[in-house]
């Protein structure tokens, strides 16, 4: 099921609770299958059932037995009632309750702008330092105070965020303007980012970026150019504004090794005064 679904255009999964996701989705288009199915060949029926031919004369009183019809409905109504209360609303429930609190969690702000993602790293320290809107400015698109306790060693980045392989995320999703939604295809997580609120999430990624290509070339699909794969992409999954479109950032899932190393070289090249927003930054980007 799960392969048909990939050949419809669904992402390879490469997160812990993906195969969840997946598994919920299967069911939900089997489900609906059956119903088109059903309602398709009911149509059907009644084509032929009342075809003029046979009925000349409308009847104006109608099917007086109710019960096929009132059965199919429950029925109906019962399978889709299924689908949300025992296979969506769990799944849901572990996704949004209690966030992880592993030591070696990774917890970073995303802050959604149009038509860019500001990441937020706590640095070395593990706390955030201040934010505040009177601080914004074009090199500074959070307004992060580097002189509040804590924020010197933050690291900050655009439309590039910085995951390591098998340890939680946390992501705090929160917006600058309008409605935006933070979307990672392959981690099968999506949510919005609403103005005024911080909304976390989290995941964890099983796949590095270069374990993702390497899988895509085994596959064949890299000469294929709608499904070669470059980088983990983060998309804008609510339409925000005339730069929508732009509003594409990308992900590197890393080996832990490789990203505590990271963590450490930003940090660092942030407390020398380094501009985090320098040439390599926009290059990447470009
Ligand atoms: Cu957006």
């Amino acid at each position: 099921m799960i392969e048909l679904l990939q050949k419809f255009g669904l992402p390879l999964n490469a997160s812990a609770h993906g195969a969840e996701i997946d598994s919920t989705l299967g069911w939900l288009h089997l489900i609906v299958l059956l119903l088109f199915v059903g309602w398709s060949a009911f149509f059907l029926f009644v084509l032929w059932r009342f075809r003029s031919g046979k009925n000349p004369k409308a009847d104006h009183a109608g099917v007086k037995n109710h019960s096929v019809s009132l059965s199919v409905e429950v029925g109906v109504a019962v399978a889709e009632a299924a689908i949300l209360i025992l296979l969506s609303i769990p799944l849901w429930a572990e996704r949004v309750g209690e966030m992880p609190t592993d030591e070696d969690r990774v917890e970073v702000r995303v802050v959604a702008q149009q038509f860019a993602w500001n990441m937020h790293y706590p640095g070395p320290d593990g706390i955030f330092g201040q934010a505040s809107p009177e601080m914004i400015s074009q090199t500074n698109p959070i307004g992060l105070d580097r002189n509040s306790p804590n924020a010197a060693d933050d690291i900050i980045s655009i439309n590039w965020l910085y995951l390591p392989k098998g340890r939680p995320a946390i992501v705090h999703l929160s917006s600058m303007d309008v409605i935006h939604s933070f979307a990672l295809p392959e981690m099968r997580v999506k949510q919005d980012c609403i103005p005024g609120m911080s909304i976390p999430i989290w995941f964890e990624p099983t796949l590095t970026t270069e374990e993702m290509r390497e899988k895509k070339v085994a596959m064949g699909a890299w000469d294929e150019d709608r499904k070669a794969f470059l980088n983990y992409e983060i998309a804008c999954a609510q339409l925000c504004g005339l730069g929508h479109y732009q509003m594409r950032g990308f992900m590197e899932v890393m080996e832990p090794e490789a990203f505590d190393e990271w963590v450490e070289a930003e940090s660092t090249k942030a407390q020398e005064g380094g501009d985090e927003f320098g040439e390599d930054e926009f290059g990447e980007f470009e």
